[in-house]
């Protein structure tokens, strides 16, 4: 089904606002440095560019803090782009502000409608399947909205839950290869990740969990060299981004941009 879970040939992205110090956190461990954050951001944007990537940059909006996200908005499957509705009021506005490039790119844009809430955050694609982990933000109806438009497509979606705590599912885990998963040792622990190999980040370095693998490329943040050197001696290219200023937001190298192979 998803056979080029990550084989993409474009990505999306969107520079951080300097109203990024106002955007949401689980715990206050001090304001983002805006300076830093699009020292980071230009990083991964060539990041992606090394790894083949055409990418969208789009600009900054003041109005939404957490826009610089994308992932959250949407989610981006061969052939149709769904507009989330995320669970986070604050950022319900940013989906209108995205709908516009992904009909450039995209024949067909649907959108979860509600009543329930769902983010990208919370998708995660592999080859078999589309597994959502209800969190705080994506709830049972959100998901069950987002199964309906899937399985019509042909897409087999799993729910599985968020560990309590834990943002996003995709804080927790990532797709290394087409059998492999990267995750924590809590979410692992649910179980579901049964019907994959999976490798654990190395105790005290969970953050690593949201990374990406992007064609040949593993995008990792940076700052967790035991779990680096693990996948290293796996075999992956690991590129590392610094992280910082986006995990005071609970954010990681996922969120930061919308992943697809164009047609
Ligand atoms: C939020 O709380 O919505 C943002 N501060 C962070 C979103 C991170 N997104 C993601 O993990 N996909």
């Amino acid at each position: 089904m998803t056979e080029h879970a990550y084989e993409f040939t474009h990505a999306i992205t969107r520079l951080p606002a300097s109203s990024i110090v106002h955007g949401l956190r689980a715990e206050d461990v001090g304001n983002p440095d805006h300076a830093q954050m699009l020292q980071d951001h230009a990083h991964y944007v060539s990041t992606l560019h090394e790894a083949g990537a055409v990418v969208t940059e789009l600009p900054a909006l003041e109005a939404y803090p957490d826009a610089v996200f994308v992932e959250d908005v949407a989610l981006c499957l061969p052939g149709v782009a769904i507009l989330m509705r995320p669970g986070a009021a604050s950022r319900r506005g940013e989906v209108g502000e995205m709908e516009s490039t992904l009909r450039e790119v995209y024949d067909e844009v649907l959108s979860i409608d509600g009543p329930g809430f769902i983010e990208g955050g919370d998708i995660l694609i592999t080859a078999k399947e589309i597994l959502v982990g209800r969190s705080e933000r994506t709830d049972a109806a959100g998901v069950a909205e987002l199964a309906a438009i899937v399985s019509d497509r042909g897409y087999r979606l799993r729910e599985v839950m968020t560990p309590e705590g834990v943002l996003h599912f995709k804080t927790d885990c990532s797709l290394l290869d087409a059998e492999t998963i990267l995750s924590t040792k809590r979410l692992a622990a649910s179980g579901c990740f049964e019907n994959y190999r999976v490798i654990h980040t190395c105790d005290g370095e969970e953050a690593a969990a949201n990374s990406i693998r992007f064609n040949h490329l593993l995008l990792m943040p940076a700052g967790f060299p035991a779990t680096r050197e693990r996948l290293q001696a796996e075999g992956y290219e690991v590129r590392e981004i610094n992280n910082s200023e986006c995990a005071k937001l609970d954010g990681g190298m996922s969120c930061l941009s919308l992943r697809f192979q164009a047609e």
